[in-house]
C-alpha cells in the first residue's frame, strides 16, 4: 500500500493550525475551514447525519450509484482504472467496481483509517491502491501510474464540490482537467437546488446531530489547538443564502465571550448573535453543472437524477 502518511499527517496538523488562525482572524465574519469537521468524533457524527430521515443526500447518491452503475461504466468508457477523490471507506463505490472488470481502484483520502477500512472491503472485488494524501497530489500519483491501462473514471461524489465556493470549484474542476487526457471522464455528484424548508430541516435536524457535528469543530479546536471554546455558549444555525443558492452553517455566540487558543496564540472578543461561519453546502441547477462541465474543459455525456431527494450525477468526458 502506498501511503506516504506519516510525513502528510504531521503536515496535517500545521496546516490546521495555520487555516484555524488564519480563518478566525478574518473580519468582519470569523470562519472555520470546512474539511476539518472529519476528524474521528465528526465521522462518526456525519454517519449520523447519514441516517437521518431530513438528509436525503447521501441516500440518493446511493440509490443513483447503485441502479445505475452498468449505465454509467458503460457509458464512460468503459475504464480502465478508477480514482476517487475524497472515497472516505468507498462506501458507494462498490457497485461501480462490481460493473467493471476488475481495474485498479486508487480511493485517495486524508483518512488512513477510511483507507484501511476500504481496502479491506473492496480489495476482494478489485486491487484497491490507496492514496493518503490530497486531492490534486492524489490524481497526480495515479496519472503517473496509469500506464496503457485505458480510461480513467474519476469519481467526485457526495457534493463534496458544494464546499467549495463556486469559482473555486469551476477552478478545482480546472486543475483537476489538466491531470487527465481525451477519453478520461469525471463523475461528479451534486446536490440539487430544492425547497428551502426541505433543506434547513436536512441541516438542522430536530434531534441536533448536526448541532452536534457542527459544535465539533470548535471542540476540535479546543482538543487539538488548546482552544477554550465553551461549547455550550455557542449554538448551531443553518441559513440559506438565496443570492450563493448555498446553505451556511453558523457557530452563533449566545454571550459577548473570550475565546483564546493558545496553541496559535489567538485571543479575540465574540458579541452576542456574532458567529463563526464554518460550511457552505452549496446546491446546483442543471444549468450551473452544464456551465461548471463546459468551463472546466469537459462535455456533459449523461446525467442521471434521484427521484426522490434530487441529487445528480453528471458524467462528464474530457474536451480535448
Ligand atoms: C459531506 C459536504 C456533502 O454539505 O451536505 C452534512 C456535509 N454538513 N451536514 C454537506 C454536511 C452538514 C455534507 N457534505
Amino acid at each position: 500500500m502506498f501511503m506516504p502518511g506519516f510525513a502528510a499527517s504531521r503536515h496535517e496538523e500545521s496546516s490546521f493550525a495555520r487555516e484555524v488562525r488564519e480563518h478566525l482572524s478574518r473580519t468582519p465574519q470569523r470562519e472555520l475551514p470546512s474539511h476539518y469537521f472529519y476528524d474521528a468524533v465528526g465521522t462518526r457524527l456525519f454517519e449520523a447525519i447519514t441516517e437521518l430521515q431530513e438528509y436525503g443526500l447521501t441516500r440518493a447518491d446511493e440509490r443513483l450509484l447503485r441502479n445505475h452503475a452498468v449505465e454509467i461504466t458503460r457509458a464512460a468508457g468503459p475504464p480502465g482504472v478508477l480514482a476517487e477523490l475524497g472515497s472516505g471507506t468507498g462506501r458507494k463505490t462498490r457497485w461501480i467496481l462490481e460493473a467493471t472488470r476488475a481495474i485498479p481502484y486508487y480511493p485517495i483520502d486524508l483518512s488512513l483509517a477510511a483507507l484501511q477500512e476500504c481496502r479491506k472491503e473492496l480489495g476482494a472485488i478489485a486491487p484497491v491502491k490507496p492514496l493518503h494524501s490530497s486531492y490534486l497530489e492524489g490524481l497526480e500519483s495515479v496519472a503517473a501510474r496509469r500506464n496503457g491501462n485505458g480510461p480513467l473514471l474519476v469519481l467526485f461524489l457526495g457534493s463534496t464540490i458544494g464546499n467549495f465556493k463556486r469559482e473555486a470549484g469551476c477552478d478545482f474542476l480546472c486543475q483537476l482537467r489538466r491531470r487527465l487526457r481525451p477519453g478520461d471522464s469525471l463523475l461528479l455528484g451534486a446536490d440539487m437546488i430544492k425547497p428551502v424548508q426541505s433543506l434547513l430541516s436536512a441541516y438542522d435536524d430536530p434531534t441536533g446531530v448536526t448541532a452536534a457535528f457542527n459544535l465539533n469543530l470548535l471542540a476540535r479546536v479546543n482538543r487539538e489547538l488548546g482552544g477554550n471554546f465553551d461549547l455550550r455558549r455557542f449554538r448551531h444555525e443553518a441559513r440559506w443564502c438565496e443570492r450563493e443558492r448555498r446553505i451556511e452553517m453558523h457557530a452563533v455566540s449566545l454571550s459577548r465571550q473570550r475565546v483564546s487558543v493558545s496553541a496559535i496564540g489567538l485571543r479575540f472578543e465574540i458579541e452576542k448573535g456574532e458567529s463563526i461561519w464554518t460550511e457552505s453546502s452549496h446546491k446546483y441547477s442543471i444549468e450551473d453543472l452544464d456551465c461548471l462541465a463546459l468551463s472546466g474543459g469537459f462535455a456533459v455525456r449523461k446525467r442521471w437524477i434521484d427521484p426522490e431527494w434530487p441529487f445528480s450525477e453528471t458524467l462528464m468526458m474530457v474536451r480535448p
